[in-house]
């Protein structure tokens, strides 16, 4: 165990815990709670103070909407460091949104069930930890049951997104084909993250007017999901995403067999969990390049590129033992070049690849913590230690950044560390890489 970096992890996650129980992903470029943040930071303070990574679940789910909803920021506090803000989303507008919260009409990966579950994995006090998922878990439930019965348009248990935001890959190369078919008008507006962090590594101005335009669509229809289901033109099956309800909905099922009676849930869960399977494999398995890809539902077609996404159904039970074989072999032959760490967040040999930019090329902490635990679960323990070792010696040479230059040597800069410095979610899973007992 390396207690150094560890004890340097635990500072960055503190620093960031705030005093209304929730932890920002870093300080002035993201200054609230993010939604797949919160999760991921949960995993980092469970092992070393339980009561932290229970305050962050309890305020996340907390500001769930009464139709089962959870928002992707919550503007818990006032800050003029980050656009756009609580007056641009304005969630108020949905009938049903929280009353108590302000927050963004739309969503993210739906990752906190299995964080329960791994909260409960994690806990030396399991009685404890029980006691908590039960106060918990029916809200975890009623997120994915808004999410079957709000977003599966074609009853094939594949939910869609309809925004970039939504994916938490915010301007992957995927997207670019979906804002070339649309023309939103110029928005004036003042960026923030463009004063934390150098403009070359963030989205461009146009790709912004593109963002917002869709949000101004839902606003028109107060986030009504039918009609940005019908007028959004941003609507997506990302393999990200539904993986995530995926491995949440076998966590879930897990935990209410621990509780008991809860026969009902359990049963619901197994009907939707075949179905999402089936739907993920049938539709955005891509066998020419040998993994999964997204589906734009509005021009009905895959769309066919390779993303850390692809890999990401590994981490749940749904691709076949050939399948698995495909998607490890496709890992290692386009993205595993001795030269390069694992796992760009984009297809290197393609050109669109970026590995400064953003989501369009970087290596990101929390996908190849996913990665990770997707390769060990299916015992291929030799890849998996390997993005295990990437993912630290990238951590401990340059420091917990918000993501990092997939080239292990870099031409451009002596530093590879980009985005926002001393990153939650950096922090928090490099304490559960190195302090992982199992
Ligand atoms: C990034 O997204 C936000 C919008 O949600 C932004 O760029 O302003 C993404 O990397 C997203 O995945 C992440 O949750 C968020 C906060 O870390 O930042």
């Amino acid at each position: 165990m390396n207690n150094k970096l560890i004890a340097k992890a635990k500072k960055v996650l503190d620093a960031n815990f705030q005093e209304g129980g929730f932890t920002i992903p870093s300080k002035g470029l993201y200054p609230f709670q993010w939604k797949w943040d919160s999760g991921f930071i949960a995993l980092g303070f469970a092992h070393y103070n339980m009561a932290k990574a229970k305050r962050e679940i309890e305020t996340l789910l907390d500001t769930q909407w009464e139709n089962g909803f959870i928002p992707h920021i919550i503007f818990h506090t006032e800050s003029d460091t980050y656009f756009p803000g609580p007056d641009f989303h304005e969630s108020h507008l949905h009938p049903k949104s929280s009353r108590k919260y302000r927050s963004s009409g739309m969503t993210q990966p739906p990752v906190t069930g299995f964080v329960l579950e791994r909260l409960y994995e994690i806990a030396e006090d399991k009685d404890d930890l029980l006691k908590f998922v039960k106060t918990q878990i029916d809200k975890v439930y009623e997120n994915h049951l808004y999410f079957y019965e709000n977003r599966d348009l074609n009853d094939e248990g594949l939910v869609y997104i309809y925004h970039n935001w939504e994916s938490g890959t915010d301007n992957s190369p995927i997207w670019d084909d979906i804002w070339a078919t649309m023309n939103p008008p110029e928005y004036t507006f003042e960026r923030r993250d463009t004063s934390h962090v150098d403009p070359a590594q963030r989205p461009s101005k146009r790709e912004y007017d593109h963002y917002l335009y869709i949000i101004d669509i839902a606003k028109q229809h107060n986030y009504d999901d039918g009609k940005i289901a019908e007028l959004s033109p941003f609507l997506v099956l990302d393999p990200l995403f539904n993986t995530m309800l995926i491995r949440s909905n076998e966590a879930l099922i897990k935990l209410y067999k621990i509780i008991g009676d809860n026969q009902e849930k359990v049963d619901y869960l197994q009907r939707q969990q075949q179905k999402s399977i089936k739907g993920l494999n049938n539709k955005l398995f891509n066998k020419e390049l040998g993994a999964y890809v997204h589906f734009d539902l509005r021009g009905n077609k895959q769309v066919p590129f390779l993303s850390s996404s692809s890999f990401t159904p590994l981490y749940s039970n749904a691709p076949s033992k050939e399948r698995l074989e495909i998607l490890t072999e496709t890992m290692i032959k386009k993205f595993g070049d001795e030269g390069r760490y694992l796992c760009a967040s984009f297809d290197p040999t393609h050109k669109r690849f970026d590995p400064r930019k953003y989501w369009r090329g970087p290596v990101w902490i929390n996908m190849n913590w996913i990665l990770y635990q997707g390769l060990k679960k299916h015992g291929y323990t030799e890849l998996a230690d390997r993005l295990k070792a990437d993912s630290i010696e990238l951590i401990e040479k340059n420091g917990f950044f918000e993501y990092f230059d997939s080239r292990k040597v870099n031409p451009d800069s002596v530093k590879s560390g980009y985005g926002g410095d001393n990153f939650s979610w950096s922090a928090a899973l490099t304490i559960d890489f190195l302090m992982d007992k199992s």
